[in-house]
């Protein structure tokens, strides 16, 4: 990332204070004076963020219909639903950073914006529901929770009630498996082969290893970001090497094995082309999710103009 060099002494005495308040774990609200590349930073991660839960509704709404049961269905429905509530919040914070709905959105769409890897990922079978729940929305709360604590005040407030969606639906994912691993050999076998499929993808989206993410250290100076990528990462497979015990299954790492002096699970290689390649947009889902997110806003066009029509009327009235 580019840091513009402040320009005149006024402004080094602004982003001096400015980096004091940040230090004194003060918020910054949208008045006030920021640098201008703290600004970018946060639209360029809160929008990421935000058209992550957007396009992370996809492979979830793939199996609304095909829920095994009403309940199923019903936890389900309210599951995606709480990800468009989250994705709203999101795109509002980031619009106090001076930056409008419809610019995110084209951002998103000619795919100049990224949002997370995971969602680049197939779901193939119910199974893949209760991984998506336990693995993704695990690593999700993990990676969310210290941004509750963020500098910045509209992205901080929104996440407090994101995480504790996050937590509801991390259950969710986990008792799906729960009752598949419980269940009979199919079911068994369902279950180990989504989390044979998902748990790699997770690992990974916490994004590149430190010595490789550019945007890391900036990030914590400014206290955007509160733990480094593989810190956050080394807690998402403590995590799960020990849940997973609970379940009876596997995860797919046979180097996976605790460490008694570090105090944590050492775990196998990552597989760093395959991120890039789902970061880049070759992933298996990646032409597919953008398509469908293009299609939905292009049939949507009539909802927009007539929110739009009935809120002129009624300024008209007023
Ligand atoms: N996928 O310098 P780095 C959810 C990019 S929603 C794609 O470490 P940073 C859920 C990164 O953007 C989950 N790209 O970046 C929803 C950067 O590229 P740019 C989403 C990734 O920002 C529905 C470059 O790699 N969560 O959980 O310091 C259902 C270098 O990386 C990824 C959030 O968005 C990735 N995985 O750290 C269920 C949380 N990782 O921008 C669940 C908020 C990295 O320079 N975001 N890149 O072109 C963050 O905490 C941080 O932005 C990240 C990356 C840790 C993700």
């Amino acid at each position: 990332m580019k840091i513009q060099a402040p320009i005149t002494a006024q402004e080094t005495a602004l982003e001096v204070q400015f980096q004091a308040k940040v230090d004194a774990e003060q918020r910054i609200e949208p008045k006030d004076w920021m640098p201008e590349a703290y600004r970018k930073t946060l639209i360029r991660q809160i929008s990421q963020h935000a058209h992550s839960e957007i396009v992370g509704m996809l492979p979830e709404g793939n199996w609304i219909t095909r829920a095994p049961s009403l309940k199923r269905k019903q936890i389900l429905l309210a599951k995606v639903q709480d990800e468009a509530g989250h994705g709203l919040y999101l795109y509002a914070a980031a619009e106090t950073l001076g930056i409008g709905r419809d610019q995110l959105i084209e951002e998103l769409h000619s795919g100049k914006a990224k949002y997370s890897s995971i969602f680049n990922y197939p779901t193939i079978s119910w199974a893949d529901i209760g991984a998506i729940g336990w693995l993704v929305d695990g690593a999700a709360i993990l990676n969310q929770i210290p941004i509750c604590r963020c500098s910045y005040g509209p992205y901080a407030r929104a996440m407090v009630r994101i995480c504790k969606e996050e937590s509801f639906h991390q259950r969710q994912g986990f008792e799906i498996l729960l009752t598949l691993a419980q269940g009979s050999d199919a079911q068994r076998a369902m279950a180990q082969d989504a989390i044979n499929r998902w748990y790699w993808p997770a690992v990974m989206m916490f994004g590149p290893s430190d010595g490789d993410s550019q945007h890391s250290e900036q990030s914590m100076r400014w206290k955007i970001k509160r733990f480094s990528n593989d810190e956050l990462r080394q807690r998402f497979v403590d995590m799960i090497a020990e849940q997973i015990k609970v379940l009876g299954l596997t995860v797919p790492d046979p180097e996976l094995k605790w460490n008694a002096e570090r105090g944590h699970y050492d775990f196998g290689p990552i597989d760093w082309d395959e991120f890039w390649n789902v970061v880049k947009g070759n992933g298996p889902c990646n032409k597919e999710r953008l398509r469908t997110r293009v299609q939905a806003y292009e049939q949507g066009a009539w909802v927009r103009e007539a929110a739009s029509a009935y809120a002129r009327k009624k300024a008209a009235k007023a």
